[in-house]
């Protein structure tokens, strides 16, 4: 997979430690980074592959996101990006209203057995519980506690095929593109990332349920990565092939405007 990573984005010898300190002058800031031929969007593209190659080289394929304790939870989890799509999402807005009574997770794509799953349904599995930090490139980090079920095991109900390579993550929230083009905000991951003990399809935020406003009623917990890899409103987990039929082909929407795609921390 880092093989195809590479010669996509034409590795070259920049440095992973500026590649970062860029990215970390902030999510709104790079909003000009859509823009395909901006050359500060081709440096992040090209320093991203590198990124990729060494982070997963020096952190192991499964080590753990560190876990702290209650006490360090010192406030709310910081609400960013979409925060409301009752505003213009009608189908979201009904599933609310009548308290996600509706709601369905959808696994599908290449998997045995495609799968669905009501908020109840999940909430009533083996669950998983993690204080961990969320990092957004914006600069501000926030200790959070979450509970959901790992993804994994909903990965494995749904009996992943050979060929299957990525996960895509799909929400309900649009986050602009007009109304011709819309484009709703889905994220992508690999398998080592979707398989990780620490990876959960979160239903509750520090010991209540989780808010509209930090992506009820499923958001995913990839605790390795940074911010805008932790998709909120999803309704759908794509099993897939590749991402580059997904939005416009970067793997999530903010790849789709010059982030990383591997965006580990
Ligand atoms: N669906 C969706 N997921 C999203 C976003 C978004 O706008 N829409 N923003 C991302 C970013 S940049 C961050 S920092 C976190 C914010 O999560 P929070 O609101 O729970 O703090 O969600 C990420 N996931
Ligand atoms: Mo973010």
């Amino acid at each position: 997979m880092s093989g195809l990573i590479l010669n996509r984005r034409r590795l070259i010898g920049l440095g992973a430690a500026s590649a970062g300190s860029l990215v970390l002058a902030g999510c709104d800031q790079f909003d000009f980074l859509g823009q395909r031929n901006d050359p500060v969007r081709d440096f992040l593209e090209r320093a991203n592959s590198l990124t990729y190659a060494a982070q997963r080289a020096l952190v192991g394929q499964q080590a753990l996101a560190r876990e702290f304790s209650e006490s360090e939870i010192r406030q709310g989890q910081r609400p960013n990006g979409s925060t409301d799509p009752r505003q213009n999402v009608a189908e979201y807005r009904t599933l609310e209203a009548n308290g996600f009574a509706g709601y369905k997770l959808r696994i599908t794509g290449l998997v045995e057995t495609p799968k669905e799953y009501s908020l109840a349904e999940l909430q009533n599995m083996p669950s998983r519980t993690q204080i961990t930090r969320h990092d957004c490139v914006e600069g501000w980090s926030c200790i959070a506690k979450w509970t959901g079920v790992p993804l994994g095991r909903l990965l494995d109900e749904a009996k992943v095929k050979p060929g299957a390579k990525f996960i895509v993550y799909h929400c309900y929230d649009v986050m602009g593109g007009g109304l011709s083009k819309p484009e709703p905000y889905y994220e992508s991951s690999d398998l080592i990332d979707a398989y990780h003990p620490q990876t959960i399809a979160a239903y509750g935020l520090n010991g209540g349920a989780l808010p509209v406003e930090n992506g009820a009623p499923i958001r995913i917990r990839i605790e390795r990565a940074l911010g805008y890899k932790q998709p909120k409103y999803v309704h759908t987990i794509e099993v897939a092939d590749g991402f580059s039929q997904y939005g416009l082909g970067q793997g999530g929407y903010w790849e789709d405007h010059g982030y990383d795609w591997y965006g580990g921390i």
